[in-house]
């Protein structure tokens, strides 16, 4: 006789599968409550009064049944029910009741024929429209693909998360641009290269992982903010990934991306013909070199139909490249994009090349140079599905940088913006920092293309030149961590980047506003603090960590992260601040230093090259100046690195009481969570301040006129003696 403890077992366990079941669909949110693991869509129970306004269409119509539209009715099915309690009847005819209802324009016409978008929607857009079909009051998500399709449900769910009124909606959204992709940085080994969210989704110990359930819900997180690509490995790629043994694991990735339609792509290694193809060369222009790319990518198509292509980063930070043949990226590039375009797919070549055995010893060497005097002479030479993947900044992804001179100098090329969504150089998930309004400023810098107004998001999304194909791509490096950066405040980065490629002309705060009612709740007080935490963040991190534009005083020869304002000099990597006894900053002028700022158009180098047009926040990254120099401000340049070093750890230390105010207006697992984080980085903040403000007194001999750092470096001596 089964006793009661065997049939408790035995319940258990059927629980515990049910629950591993509902996990291992990459459908089904996580179990765990308020770890932050369902990020943005967390479809929270609407109050009574807001729920009713929604509760109007009891049914679901939905036409069509390709993977990606089940996606869409299942997380419309799922997401109404969590909000409203109320299930949704689904249909796949006529609607009998009000309805919601989704399907792409060429399916609604058949039931209402007179339907017409305001404009012709584009590949990806959609349109929200209540309207009557049949007599039955009816919202509509349409659009010409289905992904169209899903991405018009997260945004209708996202609107009733947030309470919006729908009930004559008619709204037609477009992405700006169709490369909208992120990039993830994972070693096939299952440790992720500048990744601080645990390990890899995809691979552990060489292999892809058996249970993939997690980069199933990444690529639902990835779809509801409209991306529509995702790199797997990281860049420094390992040449075993394309193995046919391996591309058949990868494709098991590919399928559990498709139903949210996102196109998998890989980073490859250029020599892999010689290492894992048996050729004694991979010298792009050699027929037997381009026959073997041609039949790998054959053999990818076979296995993985919808394949979107590579991403390839070579003769940089030790990779081999084209170099090795005195080839260049375009011969590169065009090897493999040529064996790609029959398939539609593309090579986001990088254009991240540089030395980094630079001699620190010729005040001409200049790192920021790198990427526009390797690419702009081959301006034209790239084929129509190579897009030239650009950082943002001209050195890499510091806490300040001018917006790269590449975006204005290629015309003829495709173009894509690279944004780092995981911060390496910016805190590490570790400490706040919302990179949105420094995205921002880069996408809004106007380049002054031949004298007009050209911002950095239209030349990278084809609207200056008319290019066939461009956009924007993010480093991601989401890990196995519940929360997938390691931080739930850090994931305003990876929506904020979404919404951004999707539509760059949004605001900071209405995109951070946006992702506070859906993280967190809409609670006055909750939206009013977390938003002005978020979009002060930046500013508060860069004013301990590099004002004035010297970039991030990080420890660039180890983890990038503490103070280490000595280890950016005298070597080969260029990370340059050129701070002596006498001044600090790289002069980059035309007239007297390396020459990188002819590298934009005539206006903006005018700019720049004048000491006092260059805006403060970006002086040292310019230009060599005097301790005393005097700033804008009236501070010289040394008190105005004191005062910010301290005024930043004060904001440091403030984040700790305004995070308190939603104490109890959140849920208590991510208060006390973000609250030890806070505090962490209050302590962090010293250390950074007194180890630059001690560095600098010293190198300069200059006091803080406050008395604070020439007291305390006195106070540290007497200690010593
Ligand atoms: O910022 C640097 C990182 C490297 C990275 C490189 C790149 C993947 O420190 O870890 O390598 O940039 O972007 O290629």
């Amino acid at each position: 006789m089964m006793t009661t403890h065997c049939v408790r077992t035995i319940f258990r366990c059927l629980l515990l599968g049910a629950a591993v079941f509902l996990c291992a669909t990459s459908f089904t949110p996580p179990l765990s409550a308020e770890t932050g693991a369902e990020a943005w869509l967390r479809y929270s129970r609407l109050d009574r009064q807001t729920a009713a306004a929604y509760e109007q269409f009891p049914e679901a119509v939905v036409l069509g049944d390709s993977s990606v539209l089940k996606s869409a009715q299942l997380e419309l099915v799922h997401g109404v029910a969590q909000m409203t309690g109320k299930t949704l009847r689904v249909s796949n005819i006529l609607p009998d009741a009000n309805a919601l209802v989704l399907g792409t324009l060429t399916e609604l016409r058949v039931l209402a024929p007179e339907l017409r978008p305001p404009e012709k929607i584009k590949n990806d857009g959609y349109w929200l429209k209540m309207t009557n079909i049949h007599n039955h009051q009816c919202l509509i998500v349409t659009a010409v693909t289905d992904r169209g399709v899903l991405y018009g449900v997260f945004e209708l769910l996202s609107k009733i998360a947030r309470g919006e009124n729908i009930t004559s909606i008619d709204e037609l959204q477009q992405p700006f641009a169709p490369i909208r992709w992120v990039n993830q940085w994972d070693n096939l080994d299952g440790r992720i290269e500048r990744g601080y969210g645990g390990r890899s989704i995809f691979f552990a110990d060489g292999k892809v992982r058996s249970d993939l359930s997690r980069a199933g819900q990444y690529a639902r997180l990835l779809a509801s903010i409209g991306i529509n690509g995702c790199t797997i490995n990281n860049v420094n790629a390992a040449p075993g990934v394309l193995e046919d043994s391996f591309i058949a694991q990868v494709s098991r990735i590919a399928d559990v991306f498709r139903p949210w339609g996102v196109r998998l792509s890989i980073s490859v290694d250029l020599s892999s013909p010689k290492v894992i193809g048996g050729l004694d060369t991979f010298d792009p222009l050699d027929p037997r070199v381009a026959e073997w790319w041609r039949k790998k990518v054959d053999e990818i198509y076979r296995k993985i139909p919808d394949f979107g292509g590579v991403v390839v980063k070579a003769d940089s930070e030790g990779r081999l490249g084209p170099s090795t043949y005195g080839r260049t990226p375009a011969d590169a590039a065009n090897v493999i994009a040529r064996a790609l375009k029959p398939h539609g797919g593309v090579v986001l070549y990088r254009a991240f090349v540089y030395n980094h055995h630079l001699d620190w010893h010729n005040l001409k060497n200049d790192r920021a140079k790198a990427a526009y005097d390797n690419f702009r002479p081959l301006d034209g030479d790239f084929d129509d599905n190579v897009i030239v993947q650009i950082k943002n900044g001209p050195i890499d992804f510091q806490v300040r940088e001018p917006a790269s001179p590449l975006f204005a100098g290629l015309r003829r090329t495709n173009e894509a913006i690279e944004l780092q969504i995981t911060q390496e150089y910016t805190g590490q998930q570790r400490q706040l920092c919302f990179l949105v309004p420094m995205w921002k400023e880069v996408l809004d810098f106007d380049m002054r293309v031949d004298g007009n107004a050209t911002p950095v998001k239209d030349l990278v999304a084809r609207r200056v030149f008319h290019r066939p194909v461009g956009g924007f791509v993010g480093v991601a490096n989401v890990g196995l961590d519940a929360n997938w950066l390691g931080s739930p405040l850090a994931m305003a980065n990876l929506f904020g980047f979404g919404r951004l490629a999707w539509n760059p002309n949004l605001k900071a705060e209405n995109i951070i506003d946006e992702w506070t009612r859906l993280t967190f709740g809409t609670d006055p007080l909750v939206v009013k603090t977390i938003s002005e935490m978020q979009l002060s963040s930046w500013h508060v991190y860069e004013s301990y960590t590099g004002p004035l534009g010297a970039g991030t005083l990080t420890n660039i020869l180890g983890n990038h992260y503490d103070p280490g304002p000595e280890s950016s000099e005298d070597n080969g990597w260029g990370q340059w601040h050129r701070a002596d006894h006498q001044g600090i900053g790289m002069d980059r002028t035309v007239a007297t230093g390396t020459g990188f700022i002819g590298q934009y158009p005539p206006e903006v180098q005018v700019f720049y090259e004048s000491l006092t047009r260059c805006p403060d926040n970006l002086l040292l990254f310019f230009h060599h100046v005097p301790y005393t120099y005097v700033l804008r401000s009236g501070k010289t340049v040394i008190q105005h690195i004191y005062d910010s070093h301290y005024d930043g750890a004060e904001a440091a230390r403030d984040f700790i009481t305004q995070w308190k105010a939603v104490e109890g207006h959140i849920d208590d697992e991510r208060y006390r969570d973000i609250l030890s984080r806070f505090q962490y980085q209050a302590g962090e903040a010293v250390v950074w301040r007194d180890t630059i403000c001690n560095w600098i007194y010293h190198l300069s001999g200059i006091p803080d006129n406050k008395g604070r750092v020439a007291f305390q470096a006195q106070a540290v001596s007497d200690q010593h003696n």
